[in-house]
C-alpha cells in the first residue's frame, strides 16, 4: 500500500466509502434488453424455427492464389503494440471516468439525468455538493491510477499513451494498404453481411463454425469484426475524443452534435472502450477455443506450427510485461507525478498549443440551452476577508490588479460596471467530464488590459482567489495574455442574469471558454501581470496544476 499520503490526501485518494456500484437508468436497460433480444434471441429463433444456416466458411475451400498467406512480421509487432497500449488507454481512461462517474445524453448532466452511473450516492439538495466530492475510488487493479482524485495523473498516462496507439495504428493500416494483407480484413462484397450473420447463429447458439485456418483466412465474422475494431472503433474514439475538448467544441460547434453534444460524445466515447473490453474478451475466448497453440504462433513465430509451444509462451510473456508495466505505472504514478507531468507536457503541451490553443471561440448558444442544473466545484472560501465582503454583498470589495504594469489600480465592482459588459451564453467543460451552460456578464479581460497597461513582457496573467485548494493554500491560477485576449474572456459579475452567487464565485470570477474549467479561478482578490508562471505558487502554473497535476494548457 502507497503510504506517503497525509491525512487530506488519504481521505481524497483513499476514502472510507469505496463501493462498488453500476446502475443503470430504465432507458439504458430497455435498450440493452431490445439488443440482446435482436441479436441473441432473434439467432435462435432463425435456428429453433429454421434450422441452423449453411456455414460460409464452408467456401474457403476454393483459396484465392491472390489472398495473402501468413502473418508477417509488422502484422505480430503491432497487434502486440497495439495490446499494450490499449491496455494503459483503457485503464487510464478508466480513472478518468471515475472522477465524475456519471454518464448522460444531456449537455446539463442533470442530477438522475444520467443512463449510466458508477456510484450508489445520490445528489443531496439540501446542501453544497461538488462534483469532487462525487468522484470515486477505483481498485488500482482496474484503473491507472486506481484510488481517487488522480484525474491528472490518469490524463497523463492517456495522453502520453494515445500519440503510440495512433502512430501503431497508423503505421500498421499503411503497410496493410501496400501489402496484399489488407484482403485478410477489408471485406469487397455485401455478401460479408449475411454470411456474418450466419456464422453468429453458430455461436449464438453454441455451434462452432467450421475453422478457416486464420493463419489465412478470417470467416465472415471474425473479418468484419476485426475490420470495425479497426476502421470504425478507433476512428470514433479519437472523434468522440476530440469532441470533449473546450478549445475544440468552441470553435467547432458542430462537431460535438455528431455525438448530440459533448456528454453524447463522452458517452459515446465510453461506449466505444466497452466495445473494445467485449471485443478483447470474445476474441482472447476464441483465439483460446480454436487452437491456442496453433494460434499463438501466428501470431508471436508467424509460423502455423500447432506442436511448438514458443508462441504460447512469447504470448504469455508480452502479457506478464504489460502487467508488470502496470505494476511500474503505478509506482511511477505516486513516487514520482511530477515526471508524469512533464512527459505530457513535452509531448502534448507544444502541440496543443500551437494548434488548437490558436482557435477563437465563437458565440453559439442561445437562452433556451441554458443548463437547469450546473455542477459546482471548489471550497467555499473560509477566510475572514471575504466572508466579512460577503456580508456586505461585496460594496467594500476592491480587485487589486497589478505586476508589470504601468498603471496598477484597485477596482471596485461599481468600477469594473462602470468599463464595460459582455454577456455570453456558453459551454463549461470541467476536467472531471462534466459540462453545462450558463450565461456570464462581466467585463471583457481585454478593457483591464488596456487600462492597465501591462510591460511589452507580459505573457501570463495570474488570477489569485479568496478560496483555498484542496489540500489548503491559496486557490490560484494562470493564463497567457494571449487567451486573456480571445473573445469571451471576462471577469464575470453575473451568472444567468442574475448576481453571480456565492457558491458560484461571488464577487468575481473567470471565464475562458477555450479552456478547462480548473483554470477559471472562482471568488477572484487580486490579478497580477507577469512574465512566466514559473515564480507563482510551485511554478506549474495553478493549484491544482502544482498539486494534482493537471496541465498549465487545458485545450483537451
Ligand atoms: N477558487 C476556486 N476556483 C475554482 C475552483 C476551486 O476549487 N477554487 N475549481 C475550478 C473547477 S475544477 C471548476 S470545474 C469550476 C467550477 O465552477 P462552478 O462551481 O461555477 O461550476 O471552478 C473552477 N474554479
Ligand atoms: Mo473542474
Amino acid at each position: 500500500m502507497f503510504t506517503n499520503f497525509n491525512k487530506a490526501e488519504q481521505q481524497i485518494r483513499y476514502p472510507e466509502d469505496r463501493r462498488w456500484f453500476i446502475g443503470f437508468n430504465t432507458y439504458a436497460l430497455v435498450a440493452i434488453l431490445i439488443i440482446l433480444l435482436l441479436t441473441v434471441g432473434l439467432a435462435w429463433f432463425q435456428f429453433l424455427a429454421f434450422g441452423l444456416p449453411a456455414d460460409p466458411s464452408a467456401k474457403f475451400h476454393a483459396v484465392l492464389l491472390s489472398n495473402p498467406t501468413g502473418f508477417p512480421v509488422w502484422v505480430s509487432l503491432s497487434h502486440w503494440v497495439n495490446f499494450f497500449f490499449l491496455m494503459m488507454i483503457i485503464r487510464s481512461g478508466l480513472s478518468i471516468l471515475a472522477d465524475h462517474p456519471r454518464l448522460y445524453w444531456n449537455h446539463g448532466c442533470s442530477p438522475n439525468s444520467e443512463w449510466l452511473r458508477f456510484t450508489p450516492i445520490k445528489i443531496p439538495n439540501d446542501r453544497v455538493y461538488t462534483a469532487k466530492e462525487d468522484s470515486r475510488y477505483l481498485n488500482p487493479v482496474f484503473g491507472l491510477p486506481g484510488y481517487r482524485h488522480s484525474v491528472g495523473i490518469a490524463r497523463s498516462w492517456h495522453f502520453i499513451t494515445v500519440p503510440f496507439f495512433l502512430f501503431n495504428g497508423v503505421v500498421f493500416i499503411l503497410l496493410l494498404f501496400f501489402t496484399n494483407q489488407w484482403k485478410r480484413l477489408v471485406p469487397v462484397t455485401w455478401q460479408i453481411i449475411p454470411d456474418s450473420w450466419n456464422v453468429f447463429v453458430h455461436y449464438a447458439t453454441f455451434h462452432m463454425p467450421m475453422e478457416p485456418n486464420g493463419f489465412y483466412h478470417f470467416n465472415a465474422l471474425q473479418q468484419i469484426s476485426y475490420f470495425a475494431v479497426v476502421f470504425l472503433l478507433a476512428p470514433i474514439a479519437m472523434l468522440s475524443g476530440m469532441c470533449m475538448s473546450p478549445a475544440i467544441e468552441n470553435r467547432f460547434h458542430w462537431l460535438p452534435k455528431l455525438f448530440g453534444n459533448r456528454q453524447g460524445a463522452r458517452s459515446v466515447h465510453f461506449l466505444v472502450m466497452l466495445a473494445y473490453l467485449v471485443f478483447i474478451i470474445i476474441h482472447v475466448a476464441m483465439v483460446a477455443a480454436t487452437g491456442l497453440v496453433r494460434n499463438m504462433n501466428h501470431i508471436t513465430l508467424n509460423t502455423d506450427s500447432s506442436v511448438s509451444y514458443t508462441g504460447l509462451y512469447i504470448g504469455l510473456c508480452i502479457v506478464l510485461f504489460t502487467i508488470a508495466f502496470g505494476f511500474l505505472a503505478h509506482w511511477i504514478s505516486w513516487q514520482r507525478p511530477r515526471s508524469l507531468q512533464h512527459t505530457e507536457a513535452a509531448i502534448n503541451g507544444r502541440l496543443w498549443l500551437n494548434t488548437i490553443n490558436k482557435f477563437k471561440p465563437k458565440l453559439y448558444y442561445k437562452q433556451k440551452d441554458i443548463s437547469p442544473y450546473f455542477w459546482v466545484n471548489g471550497k467555499m472560501p473560509v477566510s475572514e476577508t471575504w466572508q466579512k465582503l460577503a456580508a456586505n454583498k461585496f460594496k467594500d470589495f476592491k480587485l487589486a490588479v497589478g505586476g508589470m504594469v504601468d498603471n496598477p489600480v484597485q477596482l471596485s465592482l461599481e468600477d469594473l460596471q462602470r468599463m464595460g459588459k459582455e454577456q455570453n451564453i456558453t459551454m463549461h467543460h470541467c476536467i472531471q467530464g462534466w459540462s453545462g451552460i450558463a450565461e456570464w456578464g462581466g467585463l471583457p479581460i481585454q478593457a483591464l488590459v488596456e487600462l492597465v497597461k501591462p510591460h511589452p513582457s507580459v505573457k501570463t496573467v495570474v488570477f489569485y482567489s479568496f478560496g483555498e485548494g484542496l489540500y489548503g493554500g491559496t486557490y490560484y491560477d494562470t493564463h497567457t495574455l494571449d487567451n486573456c485576449l480571445k473573445p469571451e474572456s471576462i471577469l464575470a459579475w453575473e451568472m444567468n442574469y442574475q448576481p453571480l452567487p456565492e457558491k458560484y464565485g461571488a464577487p468575481l470570477r473567470l471565464r475562458v471558454e477555450n479552456q478547462l474549467g480548473y483554470k477559471m479561478v472562482k471568488w477572484i482578490c487580486k490579478i497580477e501581470f507577469v512574465d512566466t508562471h514559473e515564480n507563482i505558487g510551485k511554478g506549474y502554473g495553478g493549484k491544482n496544476e502544482d498539486d494534482e497535476y493537471f496541465d498549465l494548457l487545458a485545450d483537451t
